[in-house]
C-alpha cells in the first residue's frame, strides 16, 4: 500500500463528479483556501513562539511550526489541483480533465502524523519515549493506518469499505497507545498543565476522529457530488483541528511549565520588564 500510495503520486485518478453547482465546487475551493491562510499564519506564530518558552519545549514549538508549514505546502497543491480539475461553463462547474490529486493528503500525512505525535511526547516529556520505544511503535503503526487507508480512497465502495477497516486496526492502537500514556501523564503533572493535558488529550481524540468518519461518508448514503465535497471538508475540518489549533494547546503548556518552571506566578511578568530590574 505504501508504494500505491508514492506511486499514485503520478499515476491514480480520483474519480471525481463530471459536473458541480457553483456552490459545491465554491466551498471545497474555499475550504482549501482557508485551511493554507490557518497553516501559513499558524506557521509564522509557532517558529516565532521558539523564543517565547524554555529550552526544553523548544522542539515541540519548532515540530509545531515544521507540520504547518508541510501542511499549508501541500493544502496549496490540492488547492492548485481542484482548481484546474473544473471549468466554468454556463454556471456550472465541468471537469476539465486535469485529474485531481488527492495523494498530496496522504503523503501530507505520512510526514505530519509522526511529527504530531513526536510533538505531543515533546510537549508532555513522557517518560515513556526512552523506556518502551513508544515514539516507533507509534511512528510504524500511523504509517500503516495512513498506507492502508490510500488504495480505498482511490478505489470502488468494497474496496473502501476493506481498506478503511484495515487501516482502522492501527488507528485504534494508536489511540490505546496515547491515551494510557497522555493519562498517566496528565496525572503527573501541576494542576494548571492538567487540565491543558486533558483537553490535548480529547482534542487528540475528537480531530482524529473526524478522519474516519470523512472517509466513511460515501458509505453511508451520501453519494455523488454531496460524497466528493463531504470528504474534503471533512478532512480540511479536522486537519486544521489537529495541527494548527493542537498546536496552540501545546503552546499554552509549554508556556504555563515554562512560568513554572522558572518559578513565576500567575501574575508575574514572562519576561522581567527591563526598566523594572533597575
Ligand atoms: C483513514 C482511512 C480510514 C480509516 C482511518 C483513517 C484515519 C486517518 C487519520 C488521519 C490523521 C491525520 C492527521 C493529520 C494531521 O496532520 C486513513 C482516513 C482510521 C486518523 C492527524
Amino acid at each position: 500500500p505504501l508504494l500505491v500510495l508514492l506511486s499514485g503520486l503520478g499515476l491514480a485518478q480520483k474519480a471525481i463528479p463530471a459536473t458541480l453547482s457553483a456552490r459545491q465546487f465554491s466551498t471545497v475551493y474555499n475550504f482549501f483556501s482557508f485551511a493554507i491562510a490557518a497553516m501559513g499564519a499558524s506557521a509564522i506564530f509557532f517558529f516565532l513562539s521558539r523564543s517565547e518558552v524554555g529550552p526544553k519545549y523548544r522542539l515541540a514549538m519548532l515540530v509545531s511550526g515544521l507540520v504547518v508549514s508541510i501542511a499549508g505546502y501541500h493544502y496549496l497543491r490540492i488547492f492548485n489541483s481542484w482548481d484546474a480539475a473544473y471549468t466554468l461553463k454556463d454556471g456550472a462547474y465541468v471537469f476539465s480533465g486535469q485529474p485531481f490529486n488527492d495523494a498530496y493528503r496522504y503523503v501530507d500525512w505520512l510526514l505530519t502524523v509522526p511529527l504530531l505525535l513526536l510533538e505531543t511526547v515533546a510537549v508532555l516529556a513522557l517518560p515513556a519515549i526512552q523506556s518502551r520505544g513508544l515514539i516507533w511503535r507509534l511512528v510504524i503503526a500511523s504509517a500503516l493506518m495512513i498506507a492502508l487507508g490510500y488504495p480505498g480512497e482511490i478505489g470502488t465502495l468494497t474496496a473502501r469499505f476493506w481498506w478503511g477497516l484495515a487501516s482502522t486496526v492501527p488507528f485504534v492502537y494508536i489511540l490505546w497507545l496515547l491515551w494510557g500514556e497522555l493519562g498517566r501523564a496528565a496525572s503527573r503533572q501541576k494542576p494548571e498543565v492538567q487540565l491543558y493535558s486533558r483537553n490535548m488529550k480529547l482534542l487528540l481524540l475528537f480531530s482524529w476522529g473526524v478522519y474516519p468518519i470523512a472517509y466513511a461518508l460515501p458509505m453511508l448514503g451520501i453519494t455523488g457530488s454531496e460524497a466528493v465535497i463531504g470528504v474534503q471538508v471533512g478532512y480540511t475540518i479536522a486537519d486544521v483541528l489537529a495541527k494548527p489549533i493542537f498546536g496552540l494547546l501545546a503552546y499554552a503548556i509549554a508556556i504555563t511549565k515554562t512560568r513554572q518552571d522558572l518559578g513565576l506566578s500567575e501574575d508575574d511578568e514572562l519576561v522581567p520588564n527591563p526598566t523594572a530590574v533597575t
